[in-house]
C-alpha cells in the first residue's frame, strides 16, 4: 500500500456515500501510463492511473495518481463544479519526492471578494486553524498562484511520513466533507451576468494550471513530451476543449 493510496480510497468510496457519481471519461490511453526509469540497479517502474466522475453539480472530480516507489509519490486530486454553480474547486496536491513532503489543500476560490469568502472559506476556517497548528506554512510560493489560493490553504512540506499519514489524512477528509456541505448547498445560478463571471473565473484558473503544472517536467521525463501535453490539456485541465471541441 503506498502512501496516497488510503487517500484516493477514501476520497472516491466518501465521495460515493454522498453523491449519485457516474464516470468521467478518460481519453485512451491514459487511464494508466507506465515506464522504467534510471538505469541498471537504479532502474525502477513509475506508473500512473487516472480517475474521473461526474455529478449533476460537479463537472469533472478527477485524480492522478503516480506511483514511483517510497520517494515518488504523488496525488494530485481536483473537483472542477459545473459552471452553473459558484462552488470553489476542491484542490489536493499531495507530493513526495526524494527531498520530501510537499503538501497543498484547498477550496480554491473562483472570486476574492468579501461576500465570497464569508460564503466559502468562513466556514472552513476552524478546520484549517485546528490542523495548521502542526502542519505550518510551506514557505515560498509562486506570487502569481496566490489569487488562486483562499485564506484556509493548507500548505506545509512535513518532514515525517507519520504526519502525512494521520494529521494530512485528518484534514483531508474534513475538507473533503466540508466540501461536499457545500455541493449539497449550492443552488444553480442562472443569471447570465454571473454565469459569465463564472465561466471565465473558471478558464482564467484552468489555463494558469494546465500553463503552470509542476509535474510537466516529471511528465515529459517519465512518459515524453507528447503523452504530457495530451494529459494536461485533454484530461487534468481539460475544460478549453470541452468548451471548443475540436472539430
Ligand atoms: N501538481 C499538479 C498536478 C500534479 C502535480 C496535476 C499529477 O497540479 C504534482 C501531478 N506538484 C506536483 C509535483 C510537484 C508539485 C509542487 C510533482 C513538485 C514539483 C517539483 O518540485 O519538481 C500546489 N504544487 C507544487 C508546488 C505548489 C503546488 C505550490 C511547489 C511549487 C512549484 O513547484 O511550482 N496546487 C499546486 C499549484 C496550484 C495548486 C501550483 C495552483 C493553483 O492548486
Amino acid at each position: 500500500m503506498t502512501l496516497y493510496q488510503p487517500f484516493l480510497d477514501y476520497g472516491i468510496s466518501y465521495m460515493k456515500s454522498r453523491l449519485q457519481l457516474e464516470d468521467y471519461p478518460i481519453p485512451s490511453g491514459f487511464e494508466s501510463k507506465s515506464a522504467l526509469v534510471g538505469k541498471g540497479k537504479n532502474q525502477y517502474e513509475v506508473v500512473t492511473t487516472s480517475y474521473g466522475f461526474q455529478s449533476s453539480k460537479l463537472r469533472q472530480i478527477r485524480a492522478a495518481h503516480v506511483q514511483g516507489g517510497d520517494s515518488l509519490q504523488v496525488l494530485n486530486f481536483v473537483i472542477f463544479p459545473q459552471l452553473n454553480y459558484d462552488l470553489p474547486f476542491f484542490g489536493a496536491d499531495l507530493v513526495t519526492l526524494p527531498g520530501g513532503h510537499l503538501i497543498a489543500l484547498d477550496m480554491q476560490p473562483l472570486f476574492s471578494n468579501a461576500e465570497y469568502q464569508e460564503k466559502y472559506t468562513q466556514p472552513i476556517l476552524p478546520i484549517f486553524q485546528a490542523h495548521q497548528k502542526y502542519l505550518p506554512w510551506g514557505g515560498d510560493f509562486p506570487e502569481e498562484a496566490k489569487p488562486f489560493f483562499s485564506p484556509a490553504f493548507l500548505w506545509t512540506r512535513p518532514q515525517e511520513t507519520s504526519i502525512v499519514e494521520n494529521r494530512v489524512f485528518a484534514a483531508f477528509k474534513e475538507y473533503l466533507a466540508a466540501y461536499l456541505d457545500f455541493v449539497e448547498q449550492a443552488v444553480a445560478i442562472a443569471d447570465s451576468q454571473s454565469l459569465a463571471a463564472i465561466e471565465s473565473a473558471q478558464l482564467k484558473y484552468i489555463r494558469y494550471r494546465a500553463e503552470k503544472d509542476p509535474a510537466r517536467g516529471m511528465f515529459k521525463r517519465f512518459y515524453g513530451e507528447e503523452w504530457t501535453e495530451e494529459y494536461i490539456h485533454g484530461f487534468l485541465f481539460d475544460l478549453e476543449r470541452k468548451l471548443a471541441p475540436a472539430v
